[in-house]
């Protein structure tokens, strides 16, 4: 038995690190095993300069430490030494081999070769082979079972006596390579039903508030997000790249929203909002704001500040805020590398002479014959001098293309030799007139992924295509390949979301502009007062799969109001006001009436406000008429009395004033405060007279379109306006404590057991409340502190809308 000491001496002499070493030490068998190999077998005290070798040496004794003898060990010794044997299924076949043989007994090399399988590799390509063949034995089987099959595959391939020598590790990512091939990627059919896994965050988060109410299902831990893979696990060319990656990103999930700054967001981009910043934030990772900004020809200032606002509003803060322009250099220095390598070639061909190369046939559908065009096969050199050309000028626009260099036998128009740089003589608003040449989406995007260290590139299902380009693209260059992995978009029907058809509107003045209220950009909905806690906890009820989600506008509208009827306080307001006379009291009458802010369950914290009733007030037109009330008439009329909301007693009607058309202008009453109250058949609304608030204008909002896909109607979507769209009423009253909503606002209510409760900064939009039988309002932008504007966000039912 050799000391801890002489143990720790050799291990360092021979290169194990300290931590190694000490680990080892811990193990008295192996630890022996280990030295008697180096030392007596292997007559080793220096340096192995093989690290693969000392870790194979390792494996030995590991395997041997458990073995009933060890006699002829060395034979193995050897053979780790002299490279015949190089894995670690080899040492344990050779390890079994020589425990099957009587101590003593002489075993020659020869047979130990052939236990341990030396000179039986099985090349990549053979294993390759070897898998293929299984699965188009089995392909039934995997076409119905699809990728739920893997493990199985693993499991049968290895048993395969053919694969018996070849490295374990091969086969994972070419079973994983043939499937993606036979199958394309993963889809709907191949999300699996997972058990609710709750991460470490969201776990302490109720553990230290102690919160009884039950928590919303989460659209990150399930469905698509919670079957996404872990940092780390995403496939990689090079495994050597993911070391580096990990090592930055210590293993935290790094994510990036990507918007191009040439229009303003729409209410589908709140869920690639959500997914991104969302995502990152529930596993307590980063997102980036990355602006792709590679097509000066459409930027513009508003657009960018924009965006900022609205994920600003949203209640994300993104980590870092780049641009793709950030990394011009950086990407030109990739492109010459890309021809360096002969992967790209600067094409002179017309778009049509493209087409043609790429198999278009003349009615435009691609399938024809695919041929490469005459400037593919140039030399380096020559792709090098032209590319240096066209980045100082010497091309003009639409003379010259950097187009990689990709497989024309490949099924898909991914990888028909992509462009990945074009002449463009514009400016751009962050590099100047630096450069002649921009790099396309195709080139961009995944090199800045991989740039900013992404773990997960999450984008919708359009990509998915785009997904074999990207990988090809990062894995030629030699780079880190982030994950692409793509789901299903939201898509709200009844309304249009095209950046052209709403400039449209816009322009020809359907509508008040990009935030006006009626539209789904997001500008629109933020002003129209849809809180944005709404849309979060929506988008997470729908939750994320791999197909678009079509959700009608009523959906949508029905969860904000489920949303608002939660948060907001209750006012009185009287759209259409008259005078309502209390003939049997003074002119100083005056009972102050209490009421909560919110009645019933979870008002409590709204607090109340106080009223005065007196001799005149405001009730609705409707809510009176000088005939006598039949059965369906509770409101008031002649010898039908009505109550005031909380006022104790019921008011009856006297007599009518009318102006010279015949209209109603004031109603006398009799406050009947003698006896006992017996109750009414209604309450109404009222508004005192005394120190009403005038409101200018409310904008009452209905759909903005007829019908469920404007686009469709045969003469197009103007035609399917809905010309009731925005009904404006002058003359409403509302009640003053209207003025402490709007210092109270936003009130920022947080719903128990919601992720979604936003702290929302001031604003007219946040200035909510729901107006007493009249619907939820808003004030709009356009008020000023003297005249009131508001905005109806939705009615109270979900009938009412559709009138
Ligand atoms: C990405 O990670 C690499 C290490 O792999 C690091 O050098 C680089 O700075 C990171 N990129 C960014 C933009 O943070
Ligand atoms: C989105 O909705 C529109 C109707 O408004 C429909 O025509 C279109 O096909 C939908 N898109 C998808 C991808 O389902
Ligand atoms: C008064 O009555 C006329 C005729 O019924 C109607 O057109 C008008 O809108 C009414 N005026 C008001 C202020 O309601
Ligand atoms: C209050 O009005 C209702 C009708 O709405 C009536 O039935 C009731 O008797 C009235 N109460 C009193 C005390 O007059
Ligand atoms: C509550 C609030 O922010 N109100 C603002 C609405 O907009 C007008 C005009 O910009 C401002 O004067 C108000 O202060």
């Amino acid at each position: 038995m050799s000391s801890e000491d002489e143990l720790v001496a050799l291990f360092s002499a021979v290169g194990l690190s300290e931590k190694k070493t000490s680990e080892i030490v811990k193990n008295k068998k192996v630890s022996q095993s280990l030295y008697t190999i180096l030392h007596d077998e292997g007559h080793i005290t220096d340096k192995v300069e093989d690290e693969k070798k000392l870790s194979l040496l390792h494996q030995l004794a590991v395997d041997s430490s458990k073995s009933a003898h060890v006699a002829n060990r060395e034979l193995i010794t050897a053979a780790i030494l002299d490279g015949r044997i190089k894995t670690t299924l080899q040492i344990s076949e050779a390890v079994k081999f020589i425990g099957s043989t009587s101590e003593g007994e002489k075993v020659s090399i020869d047979e130990l070769n052939d236990a341990a399988g030396v000179g039986m590799e099985v090349s990549e390509a053979d294993v390759k082979t070897e898998i293929s063949n299984w699965i188009n034995l089995n392909k039934d089987e995997v076409e119905e079972k699809r990728y739920s099959m893997i493990p199985k595959v693993l499991g049968e391939v290895r048993k395969l006596p053919s694969l018996k020598w070849a490295s374990p590790s091969l086969f994972k990512p070419i079973i994983d390579q043939l499937f993606l091939e036979r199958l394309g990627p993963k889809d709907e059919r191949d999300v699996v039903k997972k058990e609710k896994k709750k991460p470490a965050a969201s776990k302490e988060k109720s553990k230290d508030k102690e919160v009884k109410v039950e928590k919303e299902r989460s659209m990150f831990s399930e469905g698509f997000l919670g079957d996404l893979h872990k940092p780390g696990e995403q496939p990689q060319m090079y495994p050597e790249l993911i070391k580096e990656h990990l090592a930055f990103t210590k293993g935290k999930v790094f994510t990036r929203f990507p918007p191009e700054p040439n229009g303003f967001l729409h209410i589908g981009h709140s869920k690639a909002i959500m997914v991104n910043f969302g995502y990152a934030k529930f596993h307590d990772g980063v997102c980036y704001l990355r602006f792709d900004d590679t097509n000066p020809e459409a930027e513009e200032e508003v657009y960018f500040n924009s965006i900022k606002d609205m994920i600003d509003w949203l209640g994300f803060e993104p980590w870092k805020i780049t641009y793709s322009s950030d990394y011009f250099d950086e990407l030109y220095t990739l492109a010459e590398k890309l021809i360096e390598i002969g992967k790209a070639y600067v094409c002179h061909c017309t778009p049509e002479e493209v087409k043609a190369c790429r198999g278009m046939k003349p009615d435009g559908t691609l399938g024809g014959e695919r041929s490469a065009c005459v400037h593919r096969s140039k030399s380096v050199e020559q792709n090098l001098e032209e590319f240096r050309k066209m980045k100082a000028g010497g091309f003009g626009v639409g003379e010259a293309t950097l187009r990689m260099k990709q497989d024309l036998e490949s099924p898909s128009p991914q990888m028909w030799d992509l462009v990945a740089y074009r002449v463009l003589n514009t400016p751009h608003h962050r590099t100047g007139d630096k450069w002649k040449i921009y790099p396309t989406y195709d080139f961009t995007h995944c090199l800045v992924d991989s740039f900013e260290n992404i773990s997960h590139s999450l984008c919708t299902t359009e990509f998915r295509l785009s997904r074999e380009s990207y990988e090809w693209l990062c894995d030629v260059l030699h780079v880190y390949r982030p994950a692409q992995r793509e789901y299903g978009r939201l898509n709200i029907t009844g309304t249009i979301m095209s950046k052209r058809k709403i400039a449209k509107l816009v322009n020809e003045n359907y509508v008040r502009g990009w935030d006006d209220p009626r539209l789904y950009t997001l500008e629109g909905i933020r002003r129209r007062g849809v809180p944005p806690g709404a849309i979060l906890s929506f988008i997470n009820t729908l939750g994320v799969t791999t197909s678009t989600t079509n959700i009608q506008v009523v959906r949508f509208e029905s969860a904000v109001r489920g949303f608002l009827d939660q948060t907001t306080a209750r006012l009185m307001m009287v759209l259409k006001p008259v005078e309502v006379i209390v003939d049997n009291v003074e002119e100083d009458f005056e009972e102050v009436i209490e009421i909560p802010y919110k009645p019933g369950k979870g008002g409590e914290d709204f607090g109340s406000r106080k009223i005065k009733f007196g001799k005149r007030v405001f009730i609705d037109r409707s809510d009176v008429r000088e005939e006598e009330a039949d059965k369906d008439y509770f409101r008031l009329a002649p010898g039908q009395p009505v109550g005031l909301m909380k006022v104790p007693f019921n008011i009856s009607f006297k007599s009518v004033e009318k102006d010279s058309n015949g209209n109603i202008t004031k109603v006398h009453v009799n406050y009947d405060n003698e006896g006992a109250a017996k109750k009414p058949k209604t309450f109404i609304h009222w508004v005192p007279k005394a120190d009403a608030i005038h409101v200018k204008q409310v904008r009452i909002y209905n759909q903005l379109f007829n019908s469920e896909n404007p686009s469709a109607h045969p003469d197009g979507y103007l035609k399917d306006i809905n010309p009731h769209s925005e009904e404006i009423i002058e003359g409403a009253v509302i009640e003053p404590s209207f003025r402490e909503v709007v210092a109270k606002s936003p009130w920022n209510v947080e719903i128990p057991g919601s992720d979604f409760n936003i702290k929302e900064k001031k604003g007219n939009n946040t200035v909510r409340f729901q107006a007493l039988r009249e619907g939820y309002f808003c004030e709009d932008k356009d008020s000023t502190d003297n005249e009131v504007i508001l905005n109806r966000i939705v009615t109270l039912k979900e009938d009412s809308a559709k009138k």
